[in-house]
């Protein structure tokens, strides 16, 4: 057993060209990815299998060419014209569809993953946010500013503590950038423009901000994750462990996440998709979630808990598997149902893992 995971893991490395030393999580993939296995035997998914999915790599184990080509596709979308300017006279290309659309809605994913784990000690120098022409851009200039409010926490855990950046980013493939959308909350950096319109959709030209923050990432460890993943063993417990329990002042991964990104407007709920950053945030939490399914296929493949209301706020009926979901322009009315696996959803459209 031990050895053919060996065997396992020497194969990823291998395709994944940039060998980084696996950590518990990454290890407990290659464990959970022969049960997976198993489970296709039984529940073959037509044409998807595990040799025609798509392969999801971290940011850090992409090739220097990888990762540009994966920029270059972000600032094309960028120069696209947009398809919701009618309803959202802010939205100024392709690109900020998809912020339109997670402002009313949701989102999507994308074919790279930041594992918050392996940068959790130094994520301003992890090849995500170093600034350099393979990274996703840096941290802003240092621009004094208060730290981030994370409401409906104890006192002691009210506030996280700044970090170095706050100001506009300077480097790397997106320092250029224009963010059109948003804020539609209260931003913790300073001298952010307010939208004009109330539901943040009007037109708000300026530079992408980002407070690049380790406090916020104390929370996005390895052992987090691990532990998020092996000690809830349904839904509604791992559902509320990830989104974090903020009445105990925990954070949990996926808030700890956002706020390792902060900044404008990387720190405002609604309008986060803005800073190109959110899709690989947004990829790992989907791939926590597939990691955590693969435990018990049989059980938690199709498993939902909680309500159709983020924290029920407002107060709603449970979800179901036969509730819609609104993508909006991005791909229209998709039945909850189909997103739940990552192997054969949606028709056989969704078809990868994660390495
Ligand atoms: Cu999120």
């Amino acid at each position: 057993m031990i050895r053919l995971l060996v065997v396992v893991w020497a194969l990823f490395a291998c395709l994944a060209n940039a060998v980084a030393i696996p950590d518990m999580v990454d290890e407990l993939v290659a464990t959970s990815l022969l049960k997976l296995k198993e489970y296709l035997v039984k529940n073959p998914q037509g044409n998807c299998t595990l040799e025609t999915a798509v392969r999801r790599r971290e940011w850090g184990d992409l090739s220097k060419q990888e990762r540009k080509a994966y920029t270059d596709a972000v600032l094309c979308l960028q120069s696209k014209p947009p398809l919701t300017s009618a309803l959202a006279p802010g939205a100024k290309s392709r690109f900020d569809d998809y912020t339109v659309v997670h402002i009313q809605q949701t989102e999507i994913n994308h074919d790279s993953y930041w594992n918050w784990g392996r940068y959790a000690a130094d994520p301003a120098n992890s090849p995500l946010f170093n600034g350099d022409d393979f990274s996703l851009s840096g941290d802003g200039l240092p621009v004094a500013h208060a730290g981030i409010n994370v409401p409906g926490t104890p006192e002691a855990f009210r506030v996280i503590p700044p970090g170095n950046g706050g100001g506009c980013i300077t480097s790397g493939p997106f320092k250029n950038m224009t963010v059109n959308l948003g804020p539609r909350m209260q931003m913790a950096v300073s001298d952010v423009p307010p939208n004009p319109r109330q539901d943040g959709l009007g037109y708000n030209p300026r530079c992408l901000r980002r407070d690049i923050n380790k406090n916020a990432a104390e929370w996005t460890t390895t052992k987090h994750i691990y532990d998020l993943i092996t000690q809830n063993d349904n839904m509604y417990w791992f559902q509320t462990v990830l989104e974090g329990q903020f009445e105990q002042g925990k954070y949990g991964v996926h808030a700890g996440g956002h706020f390792t990104i902060s900044g404008d407007p990387g720190g405002d709920f609604y309008t986060s998709p803005s800073d190109p950053a959110f899709y690989l945030h947004h990829t790992q939490v989907d791939r926590v979630w597939w990691i955590w399914q693969m435990q018990d296929l049989e059980k938690r493949l199709l498993e939902l808990a909680k309500t159709r209301t983020m924290r029920n706020n407002p107060p709603s009926a449970n979800g179901t598997l036969d509730d819609w979901s609104n993508l909006g322009v991005l791909a229209g009315d998709v039945q909850v149902r189909d997103l739940m696996s990552a192997m054969g959803g949606l028709d056989g459209k969704l078809c990868y893992i994660y390495e």
